[in-house]
């Protein structure tokens, strides 16, 4: 039977504000400042949080402690349905600021003078993992921008990716079924390396050109602060007189692009599977503010009916050297959420948030979409009113006749909730504004009621082909690697074959590459095209990465292995010369603690050499001497620090000492990628090769199983 002697029962008095009270009963002073009394949700100051309430200290806990049961039944509840796309995702505020007036275009508030500044809020994500999901997953991004402008919110919700995978709506339930895990097995999490996917893919030939995209470097950004952005679907722009302008909508990251290697995707998912959020959090802690222009893209009617693909159709883009992109504003990310849950979870995008100026097309896409949010809004935020969520509510003002509901926390005051009514205007509540109000463009309609795609939808291959020659030698190595290990995922022989029969459409080169690469016994016939491949398109430098890469080191991160007994000159001009670029430089060492130079300087590390894996960095440095190496060369992740930054195609910078842990990692040829620093001076042109991110050249020379 248990004792209750009074010696075992603490005190558990109400605490005093400045003390905290431990679990055994104890107190602790808190160093400084006033501390709030810790309360319940009803505003009951709580004397012990602790321990539940018990009859005697090793008796049964009682129903009647309410703090407890309140503090579990909310913990209970914590979470709210994910995503059913675009789970996974990381948000920052800013503002968006136009460079000049386009009122001759848009009537939209927002566009109507330049310099004006507009807050924005934006979410990055991925597709088609779970909220747990590890950032480097090849997939496309989410690039969802809502600008609170004086006359409503306008939400871009756009990709990083200019096209889509498939033209209507209808399919878009069987697109992220494929996509995701599978639903017997539960695997596998955040990739399309499986055979449902491609059984899919190679049934939908409308998707052949994003499969392009999605096998290219785009799908596994280095940065999301170095991809770009597209609204995707054609929209309309609307003046003051009603005329209408197509318009599609581009980001363009000032810091240039940049993506990373799908080997080092792979690593990077285990050594830091938050890498994307990270960076994003420190660039903006750091006061190094993301920054993208938006770019505009702006034709009639007349242009659009000379293209050979419809402009309805989202699986088709217009090549910027077609209509060139006018630059009309910059979006700047400068501020981290205050609360992950409270902003990033529960923002609610909607493409059918637009504003008087703007509209839509009859994308059947885009329409379907237009349900779409709302619908999946209501369940994920468990009301109608997230609208009132300080991040959804609109920051002009606002005034209604919707009420009620679960958790409406801004409620109108008055007696009208109805209209037309007779209450005058003090009390009548608001009224429609025929001159300021959304006015839909009247477009002509007239046809027969069928379930049916338009002829000009029927191009599959052309674009893909477009996209692919556009590409430099590097990335479409890359794209014919990526088919070949997605493929190589695949059990289903015939499934394999069935891609392979799609790429003959596109480019027989990469057809033969991917079937070589896939050991395919025979060559399957072209599959069946609807309309054949045009030859004749041009190439698009635009739809490069690294024909739009960085003219600049700017914004990227040098990770520098280090030694006790380092020449300190040699680092000090390394990170002097990292500092004049505007990158950064972090020291990896044996220990966190750091190292001590050759002069006794100590140089603290950010990193322990097994926990900051080369793969974290965009270059790397090996800055050791003769004693400190011999740790280096015993130390097994210091050896993959070097062979990977090599196999990866990083810049590496070096002093002599580090050459004998270059041959103790199987580096014997120091190319033209490796710079031996002798003196200081020496960094500047190490940071001036980084500026072209990669040194491509050694990479076909590191991969002998690729394609
Ligand atoms: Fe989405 N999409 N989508 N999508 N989408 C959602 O809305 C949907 C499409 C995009 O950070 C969902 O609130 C349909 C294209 C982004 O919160 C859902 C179709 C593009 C985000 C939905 C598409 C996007 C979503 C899931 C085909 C690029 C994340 C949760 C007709 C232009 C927004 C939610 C955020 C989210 C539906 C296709 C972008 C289910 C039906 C094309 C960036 O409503």
């Amino acid at each position: 039977m248990a004792t209750s002697k009074a010696s075992e029962l603490k005190d558990t008095a109400f605490a005093d504000q400045k003390v905290l009270r431990g679990t055994g009963g104890e107190t602790h002073q808190v160093a400084g400042g006033d501390v709030k009394p810790l309360t319940t949700q009803q505003g009951m100051p709580v004397s012990d949080d602790q321990n539940s309430l018990k009859a005697g200290a090793r008796g049964p806990t009682l129903l009647e402690d309410q703090h407890f049961r309140e503090k579990m039944f909310h913990f209970d509840h914590e979470r709210i349905p994910e995503r059913i796309v675009h789970a996974r995702g990381y948000g920052a505020h800013g503002f968006f600021e136009t460079y000049e007036s386009l009122s001759d275009i848009t009537s939209a508030d927002i566009f109507q003078r330049a310099g004006e500044k507009t807050d924005a809020f934006v979410r990055f994500s991925t597709v088609a993992g779970n909220k747990g999901s590890a950032d480097l997953a090849r997939d496309v991004r989410g690039f969802a921008v809502k600008l609170y402008t004086k006359e409503g919110n306008w939400d871009i919700v756009g990709n990083n990716i200019p096209v889509f995978f498939i033209q209507d709506a209808m399919k878009f339930p069987d697109l992220i079924h494929a996509a995701k895990q599978e639903p017997d097995r539960g695997f596998p999490q955040a990739q399309t390396a499986h055979d449902n996917f491609w059984d899919f893919m190679s049934l939908m030939p409308e998707a052949m050109h994003m499969v392009m995209w999605i096998m290219s470097d785009r799908t596994i950004p280095r940065s999301l602060r170095f991809m770009e952005g597209f609204g995707v679907h054609t929209f309309r722009m609307i003046n003051a007189e009603g005329k209408s302008t197509y318009v599609k909508f581009h980001w363009k990251p000032k810091l240039g692009m940049q993506s990373v290697v799908w080997n080092e995707a792979l690593k990077l998912n285990g050594a830091d599977p938050d890498f994307h959020r990270r960076d994003l959090w420190d660039a903006i802690q750091m006061g190094d503010y993301p920054e993208w222009e938006l770019g505009l893209q702006l034709f009639d009617d007349d242009f659009a009916d000379k293209f050979d693909f419809d402009v309805l159709d989202a699986t088709k883009l217009i090549p910027e050297e077609d209509v060139p992109i006018r630059t009309v504003g910059r979006l700047v990310l400068d501020r981290c959420v205050d609360n992950f849950f409270a902003e990033t979870e529960q923002v609610a995008f909607h493409t059918a948030n637009i504003v008087p100026g703007i509209d839509f097309t009859n994308d059947p896409l885009l329409q379907g979409r237009n349900f779409s949010y709302l619908d999946t809004q209501l369940k994920r935020l468990g009301g109608p009113n997230f609208s009132h969520l300080p991040i959804n509510a609109p920051r002009c003002p606002f005034h209604h006749f919707q009420q009620d509901g679960h958790m409406a926390f801004t409620n109108p005051k008055g007696r009208a909730n109805y209209e037309p009514n007779s209450w005058g205007p003090e009390e009548g509540g608001p009224r429609e504004d025929p001159e300021r109000g959304f006015r839909s463009h009247p477009e002509p309609m007239e046809g027969e009621k069928r379930r049916v795609r338009a002829e000009l939808f029927a191009d599959h291959y052309s674009q893909a082909r477009q996209f692919y020659i556009s590409q430099t030698e590097t990335e479409q190595r890359h794209i014919a690697d990526a088919l070949i290990f997605e493929l190589s995922k695949v059990e289903t022989p015939a499934i394999r074959a069935r891609v392979v029969s799609h790429l003959l459409n596109i480019d027989e080169d990469l057809a033969k590459k991917v079937a070589g690469g896939l050991r395919l016994k025979e060559m399957p016939a072209p599959a069946d095209a609807a309309k054949p491949t045009k030859t004749d398109l041009k190439a698009s430098p635009k739809l490069s990465i690294l024909l739009n890469g960085p003219d600049s080191f700017k914004g990227r991160k040098v990770g520098c292995l280090v030694t006790d007994g380092v020449d300190i000159d040699l680092v000090k001009g390394l990170k002097q010369a990292l500092e004049a670029e505007g990158a950064l430089i972090e020291f990896v060492a044996p220990e966190v603690g750091g190292v001590e130079a050759s002069d006794g300087t100590w140089i603290e590390a950010q990193q322990k050499v097994n926990g900051g894996p080369s793969l974290l960095y965009d270059a790397v440095a090996i800055l050791t001497s003769a004693e400190g190496v011999q740790t280096l060369e015993n130390e097994a992740t210091a050896k993959d620090f070097v062979s990977d930054a090599f196999a990866h195609a990083k810049f590496i910078a070096y002093n002599k000492p580090a050459t004998s842990l270059f041959d103790r990692a199987g580096v014997d040829e120091l190319d033209g990628g490796f710079f031996a620093l002798t003196s200081g001076s020496d960094a500047k042109g190490f940071v001036e090769a980084c500026r072209g991110v990669r040194f491509w050249e050694r990479e076909p020379k590191a991969h002998a199983a690729s394609a």
